[in-house]
């Protein structure tokens, strides 16, 4: 099948998940054709069954605003007509769903029928897409679509809450390449970052408010109280500073090291004891996955789709947002204890491999089949 992908590129996990799916169909034989306008972090190679097409809008001075989506749907014709693509997956409502579908009916106006699939995400539903500026196109957008799926059994729950929606949402969890990370890695290099006796506690984000950056650094705060430890935070955004000042307040910034965006999160997670996430909302949870495939128990918040992946008391511990201190409790009584640490980072891995990409790939196949059957 030769198809098109478009997500956005950048750190975050749609993106990721939309690039880990376009190269595993890739490797099972169709033709992808990523669409976007940056190569996407995780798209290293290109080969005979991966193409990248970047979107250009050239600057304009009468413009206020670059009409990107515009700039989206012309490229998307101009390449279906070109590569015969056969289907569009667009990943993330907004703008890529409307401009999936402005793509669709132009192409239905020379003859070309292509079916689209879109695979809402969740911020492109609980934040954004629900604001009263974006509402109508967005359920306009999934309406429109031929196929809809959500990341989570509680995304769609928010999707048929917050829109009027009169497709049926299937539920497609993200997914996990175990063998990615069969492989130990001999430079493990744990002692650049803490001392033997130290414990490692990792945060990986986009600093977003949603991520409540705060929350992290105080339930780090609370725990390296009792246990010696450090706290690894990759990743850039909006709230990077004020974590910067908060650990400054809380005087361990000599504990807390800042590492900015890495293409090498499972390098970081090798070396990591624990994961924190105590977001606001998440639909999914990626990052608290991929911390769980590299053994790494998760403390997170119980919002959104969180709880279909991080186990309360198996892989991690789950209680309510904002609820620091029982964050900490439990953080500390993992760590705490050897055995329990090692109880809790074989469940992570164990819970994780029920995510495993060779059993969610084939779902998009058949999701593929059937948006051609109903195109
Ligand atoms: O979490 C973010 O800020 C990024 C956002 C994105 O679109 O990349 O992540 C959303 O999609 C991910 C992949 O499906 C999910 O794992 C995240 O939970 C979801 N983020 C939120 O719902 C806040």
């Amino acid at each position: 099948m030769k198809i098109a992908i478009v997500c956005y590129p950048t750190f975050g996990g749609s993106g990721v998940v939309a690039t880990e799916l376009g190269i595993a169909l890739a490797n099972r034989g169709h033709e992808i054709h990523f669409i976007t306008y940056k190569q996407p972090v995780r798209l290293a190679l290109l080969n005979n069954n991966i193409f990248y097409h970047e979107v250009h809008v050239p600057e304009y001075a009468l413009f206020h605003y670059q009409p990107y989506e515009l700039a989206l749907s012309s490229k998307l014709v101009n390449m279906v007509k070109m590569y015969k693509i056969e289907l569009l997956h667009v990943h993330y409502a907004i703008p890529h769903a409307y401009a999936g579908y402005m793509a669709k009916k132009m192409l239905q106006s020379e003859g070309i029928n292509i079916p689209m699939v879109t695979t809402l995400h969740g911020t492109d539903i609980t934040l954004v897409g629900n604001h009263p500026f974006y509402k109508p196109a967005v359920a306009f957008s999934i309406n429109e679509s031929d196929v809809v799926t959500s990341v989570s059994a509680s995304l769609k729950e928010d999707t048929l809450r917050f829109f009027d929606i009169k497709k049926e949402v299937h539920v497609v969890p993200n997914f996990i390449d175990s063998t990615k990370y069969d492989s130990d890695f001999t430079d493990c290099q744990r002692d650049m970052m803490a001392d033997a006796d130290e414990k490692i506690i990792t945060h990986i984000s986009n600093f977003r408010k949603v991520k409540r950056i705060p929350d992290v650094i105080k339930i780090f705060a609370k725990i390296q109280e009792q246990i010696p430890s450090k706290l690894v935070m990759v990743g850039e955004g909006p709230e990077k500073e004020k974590a910067e000042r908060l650990c400054k307040e809380l005087e361990i910034t000599d504990r807390v090291i800042f590492l900015g965006n890495s293409n090498e999160i499972d390098r970081i997670l090798c070396f990591t004891d624990l994961f924190l996430l105590p977001s606001e909302t998440e639909s999914f949870g990626l990052a608290a996955l991929e911390a769980m495939i590299n053994k790494v128990p998760v403390i997170s918040s119980n919002t959104g789709g969180i709880p279909e992946i991080n186990k309360h008391g198996v892989s991690g511990y789950l209680s309510n947002v904002g609820d620091v201190d029982e964050m900490a409790e439990n953080g500390i009584k993992i760590l705490i204890d050897e055995q329990r640490l090692n109880d809790f980072k074989e469940n992570a891995k164990k819970e994780a491999l029920k995510f495993e990409i060779e059993n969610v790939v084939p779902i998009y196949e058949e999701i593929y089949q059937k948006a051609f059957s109903l195109a």
